[in-house]
């Protein structure tokens, strides 16, 4: 599994170091607005346990926590407005991924038509 880096950003807003624009918030998850929204509606949901991608979250975390950040998902498209037209959720891994920011974290992008993403 890989080692977590407590110095990442997603870390340092965990633990109020750093500002965010917060939408949603339970026991195991932070949801807040992406600073460079690709899209009107564009909020990153992150566990509040130090996992570094979706595997290592699988993997190690707890059933309470699982569920917790999976509500937290649903929790953010029905207060953001997007289930009924749609959404796209998105979480990046490694360096195919392009995961710039190693705590996991899915997007979730909508409020406009988003394209197909695959062929
Ligand atoms: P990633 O490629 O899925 O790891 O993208 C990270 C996202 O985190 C990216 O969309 C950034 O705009 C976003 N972000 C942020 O919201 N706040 C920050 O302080 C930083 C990155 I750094």
């Amino acid at each position: 599994m890989p080692t977590y880096d407590d110095q990442n950003i997603f870390a340092k807003i965990l633990r109020g170091e750093i500002p965010n624009d917060t939408v949603y918030e339970n026991d195991h998850a932070l949801a807040f607005r992406d600073i460079r929204p690709q899209a009107p509606v564009h909020v990153l949901i992150i566990p509040k346990g130090p996992y570094v991608d979706f595997a290592h979250f699988a993997a190690e975390a707890s059933e309470a926590e699982i569920i917790g950040w999976m509500r937290a998902i649903a929790e953010v498209c029905k207060m953001e407005g997007v289930e009924a037209d749609g959404f796209r959720a998105i979480s990046n891994a490694g360096v195919n991924g392009v995961q710039e920011v190693p705590h996991l974290h899915v997007h979730i992008l909508g409020g406009r038509p988003l394209g197909r993403m695959l062929q």
